[in-house]
């Protein structure tokens, strides 16, 4: 599910329309942290195990402290220029909550495909496979001949090409296959 934090900061309003079309459940936090919306966190959360993931400095560790007060995880200040944070928690640790697991990671700067292949890659945007149908064998779906292009313009997926192009693109010359 995607989280988005820090609500009292800016709207989200043009995060989560940008993100609607993926049809991911999506929760607002802010601060104060209004019961309500703890609640909800702590219903999707109980039961699973669930790994907080972002960058440095987005609060998954004042999340985690709310939700689990004894873990005293340490929270991080963030530049105020840049508006990153440090990574202040420098391992992934795993807190019970309830009947499950909740982990909280140190966050990241980035990440890379390189070691994903493009079939990976392709098959995590199964809304786009029934586009694929068409290509020609071993498609790389960069080029031409790619069916996915005029499939995309009749199915209006065209931001969700993009996307996949990105993420294939950015493989490129770091493939291990
Ligand atoms: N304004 C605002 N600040 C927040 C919120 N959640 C966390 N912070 C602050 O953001 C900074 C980084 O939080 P932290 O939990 O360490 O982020 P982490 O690196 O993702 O674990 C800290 O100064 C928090 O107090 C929020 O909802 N609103
Ligand atoms: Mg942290
Ligand atoms: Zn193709």
């Amino acid at each position: 599910m995607l989280l988005l934090t820090k609500a009292d900061l800016a709207s989200p309003r043009r995060v989560r329309a940008v993100y609607r079309p993926l049809g991911l459940p999506m929760l607002t936090t802010r601060r104060p942290l209004p019961p309500r919306t703890l609640s909800r966190v702590r219903n999707v959360l109980t039961g699973r195990i669930s790994v907080l993931i972002g960058q440095s400095g987005v609060g998954k560790s004042t999340l985690v402290n709310t939700l689990v007060p004894e873990a005293s995880r340490s929270v991080g200040a963030v530049n105020p220029v840049t508006g990153r944070g440090r990574h202040t928690s420098s391992s992934a640790v795993a807190l019970p909550l309830g009947s499950g697991w909740l982990i909280d990671t140190p966050g990241l700067r980035g990440f890379g495909l390189g070691h994903v292949s493009a079939e990976r890659v392709v098959e995590a945007f199964g809304d786009l496979a029934e586009g694929t149908a068409s290509c020609p064998p071993g498609c790389d779906h960069l080029s031409e001949g790619c069916a996915l292009d005029a499939w995309a313009r009749e199915h209006h997926a065209e931001a969700r090409l993009d996307s996949l192009r990105r993420l294939l693109r950015s493989r490129e010359g770091t493939s291990p296959d």
